[in-house]
């Protein structure tokens, strides 16, 4: 069970991790009801369907790109190899407590030094991409300043064993691992690390210039601003959600600074953010609040990137919102900030995991099973309205990818016959070639993870890996899924069952 986060003042809303997360405690202490069976009956859901898969493998586009995701933090291990800096997460790990069974990212699954079987598993597999992140502290050991020719080496490598194996790189620059000096300086609180930032996806891009990569910024800066600084659960745990507010702004800015940088490098490739995304369901007399909550977990991030506005509705004490300093967030932005961060990208990477819902007086509910992680509630539908809500809101949106999708394993052990994450993920590609039949211009998708890994606050317990690890020798086993995947990928279609 998590630690409850006592920093966040009651009656303040966070981050759906969070407050997930935290969820059982706080129904326990009676702060936070769960959706007994009646509310679910009673609850108007999603829009109600007649849609049922057809009895026909459903293709994917020509040219559609298939591959898995993991993040440096989580794969890499090796955290004081080659010159590495120090990041937020080697600190928070070592801290007693913050991680469910006292893992730190050291060995994590020791991609750092197996990276080379990785790729030729991935190529036996039949994928056709590898979605990773760069350790900002692996290429600027201090956060800004010095430049580590060894931190850079490695990334060539792994990219040009990509290459070599004819597999596609997604290239994530800001997967969380932020150099611990600049933490120490105010981290994504303060406007300062913007710039470290682009100096540092500059030095990146340079590096890789020729590389036809898709590159993402930022990986989920809701979750960043929401789990590390609004509350205490990730590093660099902060607490406080007028801190989260300033880090949505400023990764945000980061994320325009850096596209700026590759167009001014004129880099080969496509650039973009990842966005974690989630329908919202209100219960009966809820709707005002579920549109704020949609507000605060979902137009707090498209309106500025894809309008260069910030929604209204996201800040403010009604159910739903976000109650901190509106003010405070206004004095943030400054003349020219949101047309930086809405300059025009090659697409929108989405992550999906699940939907949340909420009663009229701010509480969230469970409306779908919860996975083994407590804060996913499962609905692939969920993914469909997503993706054909996006097309329909925004026109300036750019061809969507999906940069991450999965679940974990039922326990700590994992397993290798893992027919729930078969069924999952058959589920949302079947929602996902529905969303393209019907024009979603949807053109890769990224399961997560490769591997099972270091997840956060639950360490090693967690599995989430369409490949198990053994951790004891790191020895990888394809679980039943990833066989499963290897021929959607084939086919290029997802089949019935
Ligand atoms: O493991 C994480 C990943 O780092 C970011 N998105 C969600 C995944 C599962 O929690």
């Amino acid at each position: 069970m998590d630690q409850l986060d006592r920093t966040v003042p009651e009656g303040r809303l966070v981050a759906r991790r969070t407050v997930l997360e935290m969820g059982c405690g706080l129904v326990g202490l009676g702060l936070l009801a769960a959706c007994a069976d009646d509310d679910r009956a009673t609850l108007p859901g999603p829009t109600p369907t007649t849609w049922t898969a057809p009895a026909e493998p459903l293709r994917f586009p020509e040219g559609f790109v298939w591959g898995s995701a993991t993040s440096a933090f989580q794969v890499e291990g090796s955290t004081t190899a080659d010159g590495r800096g120090v990041s937020i997460w080697d600190t928070f790990a070592a801290q007693p407590g913050r991680i469910d069974d006292g893992s730190t990212g050291d060995p994590a699954a020791d991609q750092y030094r197996r990276w080379e079987s990785d790729l030729d598993l991935m190529v036996d597999l039949g994928l056709q991409a590898y979605r990773f992140s760069v350790a900002w502290p692996r290429v600027v050991p201090a956060g800004s300043g010095e430049v580590n020719q060894k931190g850079i080496d490695h990334y060539r490598r792994l990219v040009d064993g990509l290459l070599d194996r004819g597999l596609h790189p997604a290239i994530t620059l800001y997967h969380w691992d932020l150099p611990q000096p600049l933490q120490d300086a105010g981290g994504w609180a303060v406007r300062d690390t913007v710039d470290r930032f682009a100096e540092y996806a500059a030095v990146m891009f340079e590096a890789l210039r020729d590389v036809d990569a898709t590159w993402l910024t930022i990986n989920e800066p809701k979750t960043t601003a929401m789990v590390g600084y609004a509350g205490t659960e990730h590093a660099p745990a902060i607490g406080d959600l007028d801190a989260g507010l300033a880090a949505v702004h400023h990764q945000l800015l980061a994320h325009g600074k850096a596209v700026e940088a590759f167009r001014a490098v004129g880099g080969q490739g496509s650039i973009g953010i990842a966005l974690n995304l989630m329908p919202v369901y209100g219960a009966p007399g809820a709707e005002a609040a579920a549109s704020r909550l949609d507000a605060a977990e979902n137009r707090l991030y498209l309106d500025p990137l894809l309008r260069g506005e910030y929604p209204d509705e996201a800040i403010g004490s009604a159910a739903g919102q976000l109650n901190a300093d509106r003010a405070a967030f206004d004095a943030l932005v400054l003349p020219g900030d949101l047309a930086a961060i809405s300059a025009p990208c090659d697409l929108l990477a989405v992550q999906y995991y699940g939907v949340a819902g909420i009663d009229k007086n701010g509480t969230w509910l469970e409306v779908f099973p919860p996975s083994p992680a407590s804060w996913q509630q499962v609905h692939a539908e969920g993914l469909y309205e997503m993706l054909v809500r996006l097309t329909d809101d925004y026109a300036d949106l750019p061809p969507l990818i999906i940069s991450e999708n999965g679940i974990p394993d039922p326990d700590a052990q994992g397993q290798i016959e893992d027919p729930q994450r078969e069924e999952f993920l058959r589920t949302h590609l079947q929602q996902a070639a529905r969303a393209v039949a019907e024009g979603v211009d949807l053109r890769q998708y990224y399961a997560w993870s490769f591997l099972d890994n270091f997840e956060w606050a639950r360490g090693m317990t967690q599995r989430w890996g369409i490949v198990h690890v053994d951790y004891e020798t790191q020895r990888r086993t394809p679980k039943a899924s990833a066989q499963w995947y290897s021929g959607v990928v084939k086919a290029n279609a997802v089949a019935p069952v």
